[in-house]
């Protein structure tokens, strides 16, 4: 398959793109390196260095005599995008280039409106693009389980049959996200599937949970292979911030009372569910959505493994409870349908405890990096920062 990855240099794009060139795809990637442009704004780092993207394509054909084709450039230059989907015309394209922090979305009016420029004008371009260029092309899209918020009903997979007043539909299922970032996505889902429903492009909004893990088969090859890994309090995710402050000796930064429920999955996951999809394409006008995580915890959940992963590790792990900077519920109803990638053949990595030892013990092994000032959250969902 002809594949084009979007967003190629970032935690998901990079083993996605090792993994669809291992088993024999032709890869093109794009990136603008905005993530380490962000990085440098935030004064953080990934936990490990991560090489440049030439360097990784490079040591990438190095160990396996497989070729990448890097192209860099931005979504938001529609210009860049036409060449680009006329140069390759690929079959596949993933797309994950796009802003993809809460936080960094809450932090100013600035931030806000980049990152909703930066995704919807970003994705727009590219579905203008697809129907010039190549209107057959599948569109794999990374959503969030954070547009639907916590509703306090099941969660379906993208639609919901509704009886109103007597009459019956299959609409699509209501939106509550809860940050500025999580609402770029739901005005993607939307932009998306009306250009299915009037151009007939064939498109899936990978609604992913929140997603854990540090290595992948293709990253343990080479160290030069690795992929970008924060902890810090705007590109971390949860699990990821409460392994890396237990190696170091930090209370777990568990806010509010950590009742807060989410999907969750592991990295290795997301590749094959991305691939999943992109083997079973959506059709000509079909808008589908696949709800991409496998098991549902509580923050709270997921400290007391760390905690217990500590313990069995010869650590003796924490739990602060800190005042919530973000406005969501602590103590809610969540149960979340999320069978169709299962129906589709995804063998899910559960996280057991001889998943979480190996976890803990590769972010040990690197904890002479953590740089503990960016544990502490500091942005306020609340309170107005001028920008
Ligand atoms: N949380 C803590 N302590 C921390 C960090 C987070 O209690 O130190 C809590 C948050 O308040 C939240 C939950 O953990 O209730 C998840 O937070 P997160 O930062 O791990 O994830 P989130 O902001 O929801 O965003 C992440 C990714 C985003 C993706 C989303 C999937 O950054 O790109 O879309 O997960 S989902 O959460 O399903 O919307």
């Amino acid at each position: 398959m002809r594949i084009l990855i979007l967003g190629g240099d970032g935690y998901l794009g990079w083993p996605t793109a090792m993994h669809f060139s291992a088993v024999g795809d032709e890869v093109t990637l794009i990136d603008n390196f905005a993530k380490r442009q962000w990085e440098l704004e935030e004064g953080i780092e990934p936990l490990l260095p991560i090489p440049t993207l030439h360097r990784r394509v490079r040591k990438w054909k190095d160990v396996t005599g497989k070729t990448i084709k890097v192209h860099v450039g931005d979504l938001c230059n529609h210009r860049f995008v036409y060449k680009l989907l006329d140069e390759v015309r690929p079959e596949a394209i993933v797309h994950y280039a796009e802003q993809p922090s809460a936080p960094y979305s809450m932090q100013t009016r600035t931030t806000a409106v980049y990152t909703q420029t930066n995704n919807v004008v970003g994705t727009l371009n590219l579905l203008f693009a697809m129907r010039r260029y190549c209107p057959n092309t599948h569109l794999i899209k990374l959503g969030t389980m954070g547009e639907y918020g916590t509703p306090n009903i099941d969660i379906e997979e993208g639609y919901i049959t509704v009886t109103h007043n007597g009459r019956t539909d299959t609409l699509p299922f209501p939106k509550q996200p809860g940050s500025f970032y999580h609402l770029s996505k739901v005005h993607d889902s939307h932009n998306i599937t009306f250009a299915c429903r009037i151009w007939k492009l064939a498109a899936t909004d990978l609604n992913q949970g929140v997603v854990y893990g540090i290595t992948t088969k293709e990253t343990d090859l080479d160290q030069d292979l690795r992929t970008s890994f924060h902890y810090d309090h705007v590109f971390g995710t949860v699990l990821n911030r409460f392994l890396v402050q237990a190696v170091v000796g930090v209370p777990l930064t568990v806010y509010g009372t950590g009742g807060q429920t989410r999907g969750f999955l592991d990295i290795r996951d997301t590749i094959q569910c991305v691939e999943l999809a992109a083997r079973n394409p959506a059709k000509p006008g079909e808008f589908r959505v696949f709800n991409q995580f496998t098991e549902q915890f509580s923050v709270m959940d997921l400290a007391k493994k760390t905690v217990e992963a500590g313990r069995r590790a010869g650590l003796n792990v924490t739990i602060d409870h800190l005042p919530n900077p973000r406005i969501e519920m602590e103590s809610h109803y969540y149960n979340a349908k999320h069978s169709k990638l299962a129906d589709l053949g995804l063998k899910p990595h559960l996280l057991t405890n001889e998943m979480l030892d190996h976890m803990l013990s590769t972010v040990r092994t690197h904890a002479g990096r953590v740089n503990q000032d960016s544990f502490r959250p500091t942005i306020p969902w609340a309170e107005e920062r001028p920008s």
